[in-house]
């Protein structure tokens, strides 16, 4: 891994990306544009937050989150790959892969055309990554700063067999009560339930939340909408090349037993992932590449 003064002097865009030592002394990109600016740390292709100008932090962070090297960070957008959720075939494997524990590499700094700055980090596949999952792959996630937040993770297969693979880009929203927020964009979805255990169909109704939800929808390509008139602001998720969203918040028990996660915290965060997961198994061919893409712009209401 390059130190903080290799990466300076390599990706220096005269101040619009400095790296330093952030949370738990984990090497971290703090880009700066006209219109917002983020915090991408290598460990995990974690971006840690977005804050557009003159707005809070769209993404939330828990305040006991972890930043170890080998530990996922609770908040931001964790990266899940090459599975979602548990390893059916390995029930030891970290839940939702290893690239959010994995440190990549910064491959390239650009600036946009509109002030923006995109970076893209590079994960290979190597001796610890093929001890959880025999494939040859090369992860690129590049993210775009600028009015809008785009993350655009491509998958390539760098193997001579095909490569199966379920992921997300788990995105954390920070709200203002989760009572009192609604997403609409997957009316009449199929969906997948956690907590009631069961598949079903969303009804054509937004989603508004009244205890622990945790649900996979699969076959929808659509937008969401998550509305927060606490916050006075909605903010609109679109994708490409993702066929399941996710949503979930873990209400009150769960979060109290998640050691990451303040007991009170639950009600400032739904996740929002744009994923493709359960049904929809993702295979690329040797030489073949994937792109999974989510944009998030905000408006006000
Ligand atoms: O995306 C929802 C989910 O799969 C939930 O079941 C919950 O486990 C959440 O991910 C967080 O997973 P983590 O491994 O980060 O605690």
């Amino acid at each position: 891994m390059k130190s903080i003064e290799e990466l300076m002097e390599k990706f220096d865009l005269a101040g619009e990306i400095v790296f330093d030592h952030g949370e738990g002394g984990l090497v971290r990109a703090n880009i700066t544009t006209p219109d917002g600016s983020t915090e991408l740390y290598l460990h995990g292709g974690h971006l840690a937050s977005w804050t557009p100008t003159d707005k809070s932090d769209i993404l939330w962070m828990s305040r006991k989150s972890c930043f170890e090297q080998g530990k996922p960070i609770r908040g931001g957008v964790p990266l899940c790959f090459p599975w979602f959720g548990p390893n059916e075939e390995k029930p030891d494997a970290p839940a939702h892969g290893f690239a959010r524990t994995s440190i990549w590499d910064v491959e390239l700094v650009q600036r946009q055309d509109d002030g923006g700055v995109s970076v893209t980090l590079l994960l290979k596949s190597n001796e610890q990554t093929r001890k959880l999952w025999n494939a040859e792959f090369e992860l690129r996630y590049t993210v775009t700063v600028g009015a809008v937040l785009t993350m655009m993770l491509e998958t390539r297969n760098v193997g001579v067999t095909p490569l199966t693979m379920t992921q997300a880009l788990h995105s954390y929203f920070a709200i203002s009560d989760i009572h009192n927020i609604s997403i609409t964009g997957l009316e009449g979805v199929e969906y997948i339930s956690k907590v009631e255990g069961k598949r079903t169909r969303q009804a054509d109704a937004t989603i508004i939340f009244e205890g622990e939800t945790d649900r996979v929808y699969i076959n929808t390509t659509s937008a969401c909408v998550l509305k927060d008139p606490g916050m006075g602001r909605t903010l609109t998720i679109t994708k490409k090349g993702s066929n399941s969203t996710v949503i979930w918040n873990p209400w009150e028990s769960k979060a109290q037993r998640m050691t990451d996660f303040a007991d009170d915290e639950w009600i400032n965060m739904v996740c929002i992932e744009t994923a493709n997961a359960l049904d929809n198994t993702i295979t690329i061919q040797p030489g073949k590449t994937h792109e999974i893409t989510a944009q998030i712009s905000i408006d006000n209401i």
